[in-house]
């Protein structure tokens, strides 16, 4: 075949429509056959559907009473019925009346526990009830078969009917009713690191639902419907801006405008918290100090948060990040983080209000050089001394890990090390280092495994989850933190299998010894329905997808290799190294790891109970995936698997790319189950997913390649027998360039299409025996142009698309790099393919390689 020029050949475009035919022939089958015809979701609803069960289902719940009675009125009881008829409704179908004064007949009766008993006079409750819980149960009135829903306060009838409405959903048995339920945790919170211009730091699925130009959203409907959706699993509080915060929210005439999220929030039982920043009195009010023990600055503090309370008397309280990543803090005076939250919370406390003090304070320009430095320390080394200073309404805030919401770290030992203090895990919702939502990344088996993690404290018995709750010390709040950012995206997320995360989390909070399957399970079936395939389909995909994430980014717990300098997200090993930032996984031509023992390292070991440290202190029995987190070895250590750390790195990497291929097609086994909006939306994320973990693969492959010396003894890194180099092709117009860093890039180069050229073309034949290809064309897809691409096999057009993708890079690098996949196409030997590319202004159509794989046949 020859190649016929630049020019448009649409005759030649034949296999491009037959492939749209194609599709379009199989939707059309599967709806005729009704597989098809799942309604279109956006995934606003997320778990809270209430979509029609089948007939059989519904038949199931016949019994259940058509006439709700609400004893009682507030906000939330309000909230609370009108869920409650909605829901039932929805999944049953029909109508459900609602009544305030008892009738004969079945009744579904809820209420707090006074009230309900001023109509049931012999109702004997589980003794245990309190706080937020709630009990479901059948009882008789007057021969009539009723439910009962109620608890000791209005929330936790909420709590109730949303507990309620998920069993039906579930298509659970309802039969003998009793259901008895009180929440593990005081503190069920979320944060949201929202900025006043809409931004949101680190959110990856649109703008913010609170806050645009400035200001409080005139519509602030998102924002009920999130608390809604936060109360449905328990979440009772919610930080609505950035903990790099911004001291205005704190002046006077912004304070109406926070209460108007607060007045959205108040149906649902959610309390507004906002994360302030330590220097406000200085700021705001023009003081000269902020000094937390200067009077003037405590008097500050105290009609400072007495105005805000004469406008949200239900405001939960404060989070402050102070000290850390550049804001101010108590440090500037020689003050301690005790003092500092004191002050506030002296202020908060007449009010019921609690200090959130975020233990994340740390020295983000520590030499390098020195290996006794160690950032994972600064938590426990700060705050470990200060146990028993704080207020009793102060809630130190931890980060699960001592570094930075890594995939994996070991849980952060100031856990174990406060017992005279209040204190909540930090968990992240939001997967800043863990995919940002363009890959699939469930977290849930990674928090229970901190939850479940035993501390040892004393010799004894001291799991994660029973300190938070305040359970072993006596303390009277606890629990977790969430950083959720959601955003303005209809799916909240983003992503729609994210929102498993954001379920997750919120029945941890509630009781953290569920198991991450019975969990899991009830997400998918709320979202997706209860059919067995789709629920066992999803469940195994999302229970394997931290570990596959896992095997392609962060091998042995060396830390992120990720870029840290700037998006968080594609490969940037060396970037962890040779800075302040502390993040180092110390890889060298000799070794990896960090060193934190004690007899040789940083000492950061002896921070845990003495049975914790004598595990991890030594090479031996540190567990395989923490190892390089604790030790320093040379790539020939052999690990507990037999294999050595650098054989290890490499399987590990290939092993997690082809099942982050794998996911793609497990998706597929779905498709006609799940709604074609939802379906396409999670394969299109999948199979982007797919070839980032090719990216990672190779860029971490080829950088230990490169630094150990040491060959992959598979003989795959560094050779890539499919694949042809954009470089070794016959270029029109396109140029040669270095990608940076190296790593990044197949060969370490690309070609690129300078601006000021329409259009450049790369062309080549195709070596490889004949027979049907996938062919991926590897290109970069930056945020700041949307170049198009056109596919030529000799004189037909097989694909065009446009870089339009919002990726995390303004160059072409390792978080711009992604594919266009070309499937099952016949090639014979010699065919000429080319590749014509657009630029639009600074993205230059840059291509890496093309690659032909055997198409599944
Ligand atoms: O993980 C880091 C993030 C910062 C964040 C900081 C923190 C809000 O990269 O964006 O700042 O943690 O938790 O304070």
């Amino acid at each position: 075949m020859r190649i016929s020029g630049l020019s448009l050949c649409w005759a030649g475009s034949w296999n491009l429509f037959w492939r749209r035919l194609q599709a379009f022939a199989i939707t059309l089958f599967l709806l005729a056959t009704g597989i098809g015809s799942v309604q279109a979701e956006t995934g606003q609803a997320a778990w809270l559907r209430y979509v029609p069960l089948d007939p059989a289902t519904r038949a199931k719940y016949s019994s259940i009473p058509r006439l709700v009675m609400r004893v009682g009125d507030s906000p939330v009881l309000a909230s609370a019925e009108q869920e409650l008829t909605r829901g039932l409704r929805g999944l049953l179908g029909g109508e459900f009346r609602t009544s305030t004064s008892l009738n004969d007949g079945p009744v579904i009766l809820m209420g707090t526990l006074d009230s309900v008993g001023t109509v049931i006079k012999d109702m004997f409750s589980p003794l245990n009830l309190a706080g937020d819980g709630y009990w479901i149960a059948d009882a008789n009135m007057g021969g009539s078969a009723c439910i009962i829903i109620t608890s000791p306060n209005d929330h936790g009838v909420l709590y109730g009917v949303f507990a309620f409405l998920s069993k039906i959903a579930r298509a659970e048995n309802l039969q003998s009713l009793s259901e008895f339920q009180v929440p593990a945790n005081t503190i069920r919170m979320v944060d949201q690191w929202d900025n006043l211009d809409g931004t949101i730091e680190r959110g990856y699925a649109g703008p913010s639902l609170f806050f645009e130009n400035g200001r409080v959203r005139e519509d602030l409907s998102r924002a009920a419907e999130y608390a809604r959706l936060l109360a449905s699993v328990g979440i009772n509080t919610c930080a609505i801006n950035n903990v790099n915060a911004n001291p205005r929210l704190l002046e006077k005439d912004f304070l109406p405008q926070v209460r108007r999220v607060a007045e959205a929030f108040r149906p649902w039982g959610v309390r507004l918290a906002l994360s302030v920043d330590l220097s406000s009195p200085q700021k705001i009010a023009g003081l000269p100090t902020f000094d937390p023990l200067d009077p003037r600055v405590a008097a500050w503090w105290q009609h400072t948060v007495d105005a805000l309370y004469a406008e949200i008397p239900d405001f939960a309280g404060f989070v402050v990040k102070a000290d850390s990543e550049g804001r101010a803090g108590p440090a500037s005076y020689g003050r301690t983080p005790a003092d500092a939250a004191n002050v506030i919370a002296r202020a908060l406390k007449p009010h019921g209000g609690l200090l959130f003090y975020r233990s994340f304070v740390y020295d983000h320009h520590l030499d390098w050089r020195n290996p006794k430095n160690d950032r994972a320390r600064a938590a426990y080394d700060i705050f470990h001394p200060l146990d028993g200073q704080f207020a009793d309404n102060v809630v130190i805030q931890i980060k699960h890990g001592p570094i930075d919401f890594q995939v994996r770290e070991p849980v952060s030992p100031l856990i174990g090390g406060l017992q005279k203090t209040n204190e909540a895990i930090e968990l992240q919702i939001t997967q800043e280092y863990t995919g940002q939502q363009r890959h699939l990344c469930y977290l849930l088996p990674m928090w229970k495994q901190v939850l479940d993690f035993d501390m040892r404290n004393a010799g004894q018995s001291t799991p994660v989850r029973e300190l938070l709750s305040g359970k072993i010390y006596q303390r009277p709040y606890g629990g977790l933190v969430g950083v959720s950012n959601v955003g303005m995206d209809p799916n909240w997320l983003a992503h729609p299998l994210a929102m498993a995360n954001l379920y997750g989390f919120g029945r941890l909070a509630w009781d953290p010894t569920l198991s991450a399957q019975a969990i899991t399970e009830e997400w998918t079936r709320l979202t997706f329905g209860n059919h067995a395939t789709t629920v066992d389909t999803i469940d195994a995909m999302l229970l394997s997808s931290w570990n596959i994430y896992e095997s392609y980014t962060g091998p042995l717990g060396a830390g992120t290799l990720a870029d840290i300098l700037g998006s968080h997200y594609g490969p940037g090993p060396e970037s962890s190294e040779r800075n302040g930032w502390g993040q180092w996984h110390r890889a060298d031509n000799g070794g990896i790891g960090m060193d934190r023992s004690v007899a040789t390292g940083t000492g950061y070991v002896a921070q845990y109970s003495p049975a914790v440290a004598k595990h991890y202190e030594s090479v031996e029995t540190t567990p395989d995936e923490l190892l390089l987190f604790f030790h320093h070895v040379p790539y020939t250590y052999k690990l507990h698997s037999g294999k050595t750390v650098i054989q290890h790195i490499y399987d590990s990497h290939y092993d997690g790319a082809s099942r982050a291929a794998a996911l793609v097609t497990q998706w597929q086994s779905l498709q006609g189950r799940v709604d074609q909006a939802r379906y396409e939306d999670v394969l299109r994320r999948l199979e982007y997913q797919a070839g980032h973990a090719i990216v990672w693969r190779d860029a971490i492959c080829n950088w230990f390649a490169r630094i150990s010396g040491i060959p992959d003894e598979q003989g795959r890194v560094g050779h890539y027998p499919g694949r042809v180099e954009a470089e070794d092709m016959e270029l029109h117009g396109y140029v040669v360039f270095d990608v940076t860093p190296w790593e990044a890039a197949s060969g370490g180069k690309g070609v690129e299409c300078p601006s000021t050229s329409e259009s450049c073309m790369a062309s080549f034949h195709f070596t490889g025996t004949p027979g049907r290809y996938d062919i991926d064309v590897r290109y970069f897809d930056q945020s700041n142009g949307v170049s198009q691409f056109r596919a030529y096999l000799g004189d037909q057009l097989i694909a065009e698309w446009s870089a339009d993708d919002h990726l995390p890079a303004t160059v072409p690098n390792a978080d711009s790099s992604t594919r266009y996949r070309i499937p099952g196409m016949a090639l014979e030997t010699g065919d000429a393919l080319r590749i014509e590319g657009r630029p639009d202004g600074p993205e230059r159509a840059a291509l890496d390689y093309v690659e032909f794989t055997a198409a599944n046949p």
